[in-house]
């Protein structure tokens, strides 16, 4: 293509050409990146074409392929809200221009309860596998910036979005949040913080995890809810120094594990008061109380949140839950009254079980009365008919949930766990699979010494129940046979102390016996004894290997060296498919369909797909031919049949 476009060049043609030509004339060079980024999304369309799609974790085809319809938005004059424009208002502009401890003061000071919708993070890692594309959130945005303008914050990155984005869904994170951030510049936007693991599933260099929120609040985070799975303050306390170093609103978090009000469990009352009040020593802008399996039932969080807020009557309360056991929507209307600032809720079709309660049901629950959270219902209405087109489009990463499960009283899996599990004991096809799994999921938290459960300890307590199954192995041979088993890595990691150190230390002699002479074990946190990231070294590896590194690749990199490095082939390989429709990206169009793609923009291709060749026994290949804007393409595909 550069030598067709040379040959025929105006200047070239003329006989102007000059030694700088090729320097002087850059437009050959973008039409040569353009013609090659459209021949890397062919051959990934081609094979799409002949292979079907190769996304992990996909179970057949999106149910729903039709062309997306938006929702009108009206403005209290009944007018259409144009927007083409973000909307200007929003809790956003006080955090802007006066900074976080203002922002706090006023959201404590608001009179009604704040609603964070979880809708962009959480609820498609809960119920979609994270699967859900920077596309499809783009293209919600700036209706989303008028629809939601009062709400508390939108959460929309951190947690497993980050990984599955570059793993699975071949995007970059930063790219998203960067995208995001210009749509809607008027509410907060939020993201979770696994402490001094960063977003990764072990503890990195206290340098690392400074780096990378100073890199998360340059590109659009505004609030970072920080937690230790294991309420591990000087775990927790590493990523609560880098919010405040970098300037963000710090939301240092309780995990919720157990019961409460039950006086044979391990976490009472004053456990969760004896942690509030070291984090309040610590510092905080915001109090997040994080009940990740949904198992904090509406007493309970009257008596948490009112023994709080009597005892800290300035401090902004924020509350996050699932609901799993279907009570999700009591407890947040309790926790509203008892005094929190602030709910976290998630789109209606993106809601209920494994997922956040429903906004439209939390509203309805508050609404007349101190807490209502002054949300334009019709808007959110309005606002979940794309998502319950979405929900059907990204049916194939469903995990086939029947209804809620309020066993959970009793596994304490949390939410994204839960689905992930189901899925995987639904794909083994094995009936017994699941009811085994979920009585292991008890036994080995009781191994394990009763934990908090949550990313990565609740990977350890699931790694472990798994091993039990499939290795048939009741809790006494566990701590019997412990010497001579080989353990999961992430159960070797969590002994070792590698997560940090639980509530009422590690369970003896499994420990010990477990580690044997192989591995240490950790009494301080793991950070203390972590050689720190040698930023420079790693700029001029990336470099030499990809001719740029930005402070955002260097971020992604050191968070998951492999999976970056992954990532970048796969780009090599076909390109920048972010730009992909979704119905492209997970299936194949159907034979003669005419389709769009902006691969930069302005510059669209029309696309259809011609016909797939036989296939040749010679080469086990297949030709896929198409037509892109006019002209018929042709490229080779591996057929993987
Ligand atoms: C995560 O760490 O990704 C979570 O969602 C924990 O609840
Ligand atoms: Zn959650």
């Amino acid at each position: 293509p550069f030598l067709a476009s040379l040959l025929t060049h105006e200047t070239f043609i003329n006989g102007n050409c000059w030694t700088t030509f090729i320097d002087d004339t850059p437009s050959l060079f973008s039409l040569m990146k353009s013609q090659n980024r459209a021949q890397k999304l062919l051959a990934y369309l081609g094979d799409i074409a002949v292979n079907g799609s190769s996304i992990k974790g996909q179970v057949g085809e999106p149910k729903f392929k039709g062309d997306i319809i938006f929702p009108d938005l009206y403005g209290a004059d009944d007018k259409l809200i144009d927007i083409s424009t973000p909307c200007p208002t929003g809790w956003r502009n006080i955090l802007v221009k006066e900074g976080p401890e203002a922002f706090a003061k006023a959201i404590r000071q608001n009179k009604g309860t704040l609603l964070m919708d979880t809708t962009w993070r959480d609820a498609h890692q809960s119920l979609l596998a994270t699967r859900v594309r920077t596309t499809d959130l783009v293209a919600i945005a700036k209706h989303t910036s008028w629809a939601y303008s009062n709400a508390f914050a939108l959460e929309c990155w951190g947690g497993a979005t980050f990984d599955v984005a570059m793993r699975f869904l071949y995007e970059d994170p930063w790219d998203r949040l960067r995208k995001l951030r210009k749509l809607v510049p008027n509410i907060p936007f939020q993201m979770l913080l696994r402490g001094a693991n960063g977003v990764a599933y072990s503890s990195l260099p206290d340098n690392a995890i400074e780096h990378f929120v100073e890199q998360a609040k340059r590109n659009g985070v505004d609030i970072f809810r920080v937690f230790d799975a294991l309420n591990d303050l000087a775990q927790l306390e590493v990523g609560v120094k880098a919010v405040k170093k970098a300037g963000g609103v710090v939301e240092a978090t309780v995990c919720y594990s157990g019961d409460m009000l039950n006086p044979k469990k391990k976490y009472n009352l004053q456990y969760y008061l004896d942690l509030v009040d070291k984090i309040v020593e610590m510092g905080t802008h915001i109090l997040g109380i994080k009940d990740m399996a949904g198992v904090l039932r509406p007493k309970a969080a009257t008596q948490l949140i009112g023994a709080i807020r009597a005892k800290y009557p300035d401090l902004p309360i924020h509350v996050h839950t699932h609901d799993s056991a279907g009570t999700g929507v009591a407890s947040m209307a309790a926790c509203a009254h008892a005094g929190a600032d602030a709910v976290d809720t998630a789109t209606d079709s993106l809601s209920g079980m494994t997922s956040q309660p429903s906004v439209g049901a939390v509203i309805a629950s508050l609404e007349g009365s101190d807490c209502d959270p002054c949300l334009n219902i019709d808007h959110i209405r309005a606002i979940d008919t794309y998502w319950a087109q979405l929900r059907l489009m990204y049916s194939c990463f469903e995990a086939g949930l029947t209804g809620p499960d309020p066993e959970v009283y009793v596994h304490e899996i949390p939410g994204g766990q839960l689905t992930n599990l189901i899925f995987q004991a639904t794909q083994l096809g094995l009936g017994t699979q699941w009811q085994e799994t979920k009585k292991a999921y008890t036994q080995a938290n009781n191994l394990l010494g009763d934990i908090v459960k949550v990313t990565p300890t609740s990977k350890v307590v699931g790694d472990l129940a798994q091993f039990m199954v499939s290795n048939k192995l009741t809790p006494e041979q566990v701590i019997e046979k412990a010497e001579t088993l080989d353990f999961p890595g992430s159960v070797l990691d969590f002994f070792e102390g590698l997560m940090g150190q639980p509530h009422g230390g590690f369970p003896e002699p499994l420990r010990t016996k477990v580690l044997r002479d192989t591995r240490k074990k950790l009494g301080e946190r793991p950070g203390k004894s972590l050689p720190p990231v040698d930023f420079a070294k790693i700029r001029a590896e990336l470099e030499a290997k990809y001719g740029y590194a930005s402070e955002c690749d260097i971020a992604s990199y050191v968070m998951y060296p492999k999976v970056f490095k992954e990532y970048k082939d796969f780009c090599a390989k076909y390109g920048d498919l972010s730009v992909l429709p979704t119905k492209y990206f997970l299936s194949r169009p159907d034979i003669g369909e005419e389709f769009g793609v902006e691969i930069e923009k302005g510059k669209i291709l029309i696309l259809r797909l011609l016909a797939v060749g036989p296939l040749s026994e010679q080469t086990g290949q297949r030709e896929v031919f198409f037509e892109m804007n006019g002209e018929v393409r042709q490229v080779t595909v591996d057929d993987k049949h």
